[in-house]
């Protein structure tokens, strides 16, 4: 195991002693050894590892050593295993219930008996947790709250993950004996930010179809076949995460593959224009309306028009090709008619990214590795964003560590070292009141190209109070950009409650853009508002919010989420080339 998973580890042990009702200076002791390990550089870890030193640094002791090193050496730990053997599964879940930490279940479970979700939400019904000491009404309605979020979610997925998943079963499809073609469709194709299950459309010879399907059921991660036929099977695999394949013969394929991309609303609405116009659309064909038979009947006795792909589909009935992630039912069939489709974004269009942490505040790499890392991406820019002061918990950076951070960055930029430009930034935190986490003449001393802000606490305000706290962000002369506007995570938080259209208005008055936060937990704003906001007027940036090298590569799902949006490169402000960065930089300061 590598210092980061160790330490994963570390943090775990530390809350499952809690759980057990331990004494706080025992877990405590893990939490320490957790965070000393995340502190200490990679190198000097792998060096104190092999010469045995790791003790003699401070917040190390005895028995923490030890385990570091089991772990380090075999990635186990009897002590883990042990610990972990004790308590229940539900329990374990309970901790994914936002509002409740260790010291909660515990009390959860010594007074009410309380193991699982499902047994918390018929205690909190029952009324029973608001009487508990420490929790109240309000904190039994936040629980229901969000267990049934949890419920809600839980039969959904990150589309980052179910991509994860797909892409390599596309490719293993394709590389099949008899496969002509082979592409995911369903929610995925449509990027939406979350995928219920995986729908793929395969087009061979029907001899080949059991073949096919023997093999899409018998691949690893199958836990389960919960339909098997000849052309069509559906499984689940161990993520809970299920799939559907359908093999249909090569000429229906564009149109299975348009009917199983969805989405409903988009399949109707074309449907109806096929109908106008005597045709009848389906998964099987486009055949004439008039005439005995069904439709499947009719194409299978070779009555549909031919379509190689769906852009001959489209063209059909009159319309230009409309990308998958446009085929919501939200006017992409009157655009496609009248010419009026954007050129949408592509991932190539990015040429940099903004809101980047690094080991200074809760990130994991350090500055030189982040902007060697954006270099390797081929960016031409990148700017780091640390969290500021009262972030106390992610270490934000004092005005001290942030004038140091900015030099640094400078002398990085002077040095030559990467051929990516860094720009100095931070992300500010916006105080309950809407205050910026800085004073006027700390912001004048620091002379940062840019600046961030994020709401991180108090998120519970009502929406008024939010939605003037953000616009007086907004109003800052130093604002240049509002992280995650709406502070959501999918499948697990709702947005806290905003007026999200005075705060675009608010954004488009004063020139602040307004981030598309990339992480594949966020993707926030969401897709659904960004068509309406960059008619008026809004500038996006795709903000990976990268908290190691690796997270940079997130700005794929930012850019499939705009996409979604119907944003086009000049919509977005991290297409621009450095200069013109630059320059928006220097007439904002
Ligand atoms: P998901 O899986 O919940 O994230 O969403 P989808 O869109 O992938 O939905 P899914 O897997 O149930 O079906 C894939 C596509 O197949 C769907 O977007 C449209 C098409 N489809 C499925 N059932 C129907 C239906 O009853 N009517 C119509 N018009 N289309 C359907
Ligand atoms: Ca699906
Ligand atoms: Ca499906
Ligand atoms: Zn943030």
């Amino acid at each position: 195991m590598n210092k980061h998973e160790i330490a994963a580890m570390l943090e775990e042990i530390g809350t499952l002693l809690e759980l057990q009702g331990e004494n706080p200076f025992k877990t405590r002791a893990y939490q320490g050894g957790a965070r000393a390990l995340e502190a200490l550089e990679a190198d000097e870890f792998t060096a104190r590892m092999a010469a045995g030193t790791l003790g003699e640094l401070k917040g190390f002791g005895e028995a923490l050593v030890d385990k570091i090193g089991k772990l380090h050496a075999t990635g186990r730990l009897e002590f883990y295993d042990k610990l972990r053997a004790q308590i229940p599964d539900g329990v374990i879940a309970l901790l994914e219930v936002p509002g409740l930490g260790p010291k909660k279940i515990k009390a959860l479970r010594e007074q009410l008996g309380v193991e699982s979700p499902e047994a918390l939400a018929e205690v909190c019904r029952a009324g029973k947790v608001a009487g508990l000491a420490g929790f109240g009404e309000k904190t039994q309605a936040k629980l229901l709250e969000g267990l049934a979020n949890r419920a809600a979610y839980a039969k959904r997925h990150r589309w980052w993950d179910a991509r994860a998943v797909a892409a390599p079963i596309v490719t293993a499809l394709r590389a099949l004996s008899g496969v002509r073609r082979a592409e995911a469709a369903g929610s995925l194709r449509r990027n939406l930010e979350t995928v219920g299950d995986l729908d793929f459309i395969v087009a061979a010879e029907a001899a080949e179809a059991a073949a096919i399907t023997g093999w899409f059921c018998g691949q690893d991660g199958v836990k389960e076949v919960t339909a098997r036929g000849d052309t069509k099977a559906s499984v689940r695999f161990t993520s809970g995460l299920q799939a559907d394949l359908r093999i249909v013969p090569e000429a229906q394929f564009a149109f299975a593959l348009h009917h199983f991309t969805g989405s409903k609303d988009h399949n109707v609405a074309l449907r109806q224009r096929a109908l106008a116009r005597g045709f009848s659309l389906s998964e099987w064909g486009l055949v004439p309306d008039a005439g005995e038979g069904t439709a499947k009947e009719k194409a299978e006795a070779g009555l549909s028009l031919r379509a190689e792909n769906e852009a001959e589909l489209f063209a059909h009935l009159g319309l230009a090709f409309i990308p998958p992630e446009l085929r919501e039912g939200l006017g992409e069939i009157e655009a496609a008619e009248a010419g009026g489709l954007p050129r949408l974004l592509e991932a190539g269009d990015l040429r940099g990214a903004f809101h980047n942490h690094t080991t200074e505040s809760d990130g994991k790499n350090t500055l030189a590795e982040m902007a060697a890392a954006a270099e390797a991406l081929g960016w031409d820019y990148l700017g780091i964003a640390d969290h500021s002061k009262s972030s106390v918990q992610a270490r934000g950076l004092d005005e001290n560590r942030l004038a140091a951070q900015v030099a640094a960055i400078r002398a990085l930029n002077a040095a030559g070292t990467y051929r990516t430009w860094v720009f100095a930034g931070v992300e500010c935190d916006i105080l309950p009141d809407g205050r910026l986490d800085y004073d006027d003449a700390a912001f004048a001393a620091l002379g940062l190209d840019y600046v961030v802000v994020s709401v991180h606490s108090a998120f519970t305000q009502d929406e008024d109070e939010m939605t003037r706290r953000l616009v007086r962000a907004i109003e800052h002369p130093r604002a240049t950009m509002l992280g995650h506007a709406t502070g959501r995570i999918l499948l697990r938080r709702e947005g806290y409650k905003v007026n999200l259209a005075r705060v675009i208005d608010a954004a488009i008055a004063h020139r602040v853009i307004i981030e598309l936060n990339a992480h594949p937990s966020r993707l926030d704003l969401d897709w659904r508002h960004w068509r309406r906001a960059a008619e008026w007027g809004l500038l996006c940036s795709i903000n990976p919010d990268a908290h190691d090298t690796g997270g940079l590569a997130h700005v794929e799902a930012g850019v499939r989420a705009a996409r979604k949006g119907w944003l086009a490169a000049e919509n977005v402000f991290n297409t621009r080339d450095l200069a013109g960065v630059r320059r928006w930089f220097s007439e904002r300061r």
